[in-house]
C-alpha cells in the first residue's frame, strides 16, 4: 500500500505534493512502482496534528480520487476516520476505507457494511493531538489484540463480510518505542487472529529513536524496510509504505531468499 497524503502537514512528505495534480502524479508513479493499494487521506494523524473538518478533508481528497480513478486499475482506499469523507469517496471509486479510529464515528460501521466496502480497523490509545503524552499498557500485544477482535466482532455485527475485515496495531499511535517493537515482535499473535494484517511502520518516529540517523523522516528508509520485511516474515498481508520501489525490491529479495532456503543442501 503505498501512501498518497494530500494534506499540508504531512510529517512525511507534507508540502510537497502541491495540489491535485501533485498528488495524482505522486499516486501514479506509485503505481508504476509496484503498489497494489493507493491510499489517500486528507487528515493528518501524526502526533499532535489538529482535527480538519469534514469539508476541508473533502475539498483535498475527492479531486484527488476523481482525478486518479480513470488513470489506474490498483485498489485505492481512503484513509479517513469520517462517515462522510468515507462514503464520498467509494462513491468515487474507493474500495477500502482505512480507519485509524477502528470505525468508532457513530454509524460507521453500519454505513461501512450497506457500502460493502473493505475496512482496516488500526488500533489507537487516545488521539492523534495527545496519544504520545504518556501512552499505558499492562501488555500492549494483548490488549492491542483484544481491542482489535472486539472491533472486528462490532463490524461482524453491523453486517460487514467477514472478508472485507483487515486488522492493524497502530505502530505509532499512543506507543512508546517499546510498546511499538512489543508489537512488531509480536506481529505473528495478530495474524493468527485470522483477519489479514495491515502494518504501518513507513518512516515513522521510533525509527529515529533506535538510530543511529533519521532525524528527518525522508531519512528513515532502512528503519522502514526492515521494519516492512519483519512484518512480511510474520505473515502480514500489506504493508502502508512511502517508499514503494525500494520496499517492493526489499520484498522480493527476501522471498526469494526464503524460496531457495529449501533447496539449499545443508538442510
Ligand atoms: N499511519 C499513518 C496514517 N494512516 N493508517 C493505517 N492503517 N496504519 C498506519 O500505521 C497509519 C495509517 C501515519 O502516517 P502518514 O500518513 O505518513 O502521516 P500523516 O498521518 O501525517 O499523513
Amino acid at each position: 500500500m503505498g501512501v498518497v497524503n494530500v494534506t499540508p502537514d504531512s510529517f512525511s512528505d507534507g508540502g510537497r505534493l502541491q495540489g491535485v495534480e501533485g498528488a495524482v502524479a505522486h499516486a501514479l508513479a506509485l503505481d508504476r512502482a509496484g503498489a497494489d493499494i493507493l491510499d489517500i487521506g486528507g487528515e493528518s494523524t501524526r502526533p499532535g496534528a489538529a482535527p480538519v473538518s469534514i469539508e476541508s478533508e473533502l475539498g483535498r481528497v475527492l479531486p484527488v480520487l476523481r482525478n486518479l480513478r480513470p488513470l489506474t486499475r490498483r485498489r485505492i482506499s481512503v484513509d479517513t476516520c469520517k462517515p462522510e469523507v468515507a462514503r464520498a469517496a467509494m462513491e468515487a471509486g474507493a474500495e477500502i476505507w482505512n480507519d485509524v479510529t477502528a470505525l468508532g464515528a457513530p454509524g460507521a460501521a453500519d454505513l461501512a457494511a450497506r457500502m460493502g466496502c473493505q475496512v482496516v480497523l488500526m488500533h489507537m490509545q487516545g488521539e492523534p493531538r495527545t496519544m504520545q503524552a504518556a501512552p499505558r499498557y499492562d501488555d500492549v500485544l494483548a490488549e492491542v489484540c483484544a481491542f482489535l477482535r472486539d472491533r472486528a466482532e462490532a463490524a461482524l455485527s453491523a453486517g460487514v463480510a467477514r472478508d472485507r475485515i483487515w486488522l492493524d496495531p497502530g505502530i505509532g499511535f499512543g506507543k512508546t518505542l517499546e510498546h511499538n517493537l512489543v508489537l512488531l515482535a509480536g506481529l505473528p499473535a495478530l495474524v493468527a487472529l485470522g483477519f489479514p494484517v495491515l502494518l504501518g511502520a513507513s518512516r515513522k518516529r521510533f525509527i529515529a529513536a533506535i538510530g543511529p540517523g533519521g532525524q528527518s523522516s525522508g531519512d528513515r528508509l532502512g528503519g522502514s524496510l526492515a521494519a516492512a520485511l519483519a512484518g512480511a516474515r510474520a505473515g502480514v498481508a500489506a504493508v502502508r509504505v512511502h517508499d514503494v520501489a525500494e520496499t517492493v525490491q526489499a520484498l522480493e529479495v527476501q522471498a526469494a531468499i526464503l524460496a531457495a532456503e529449501g533447496l539449499s543442501p545443508a538442510r
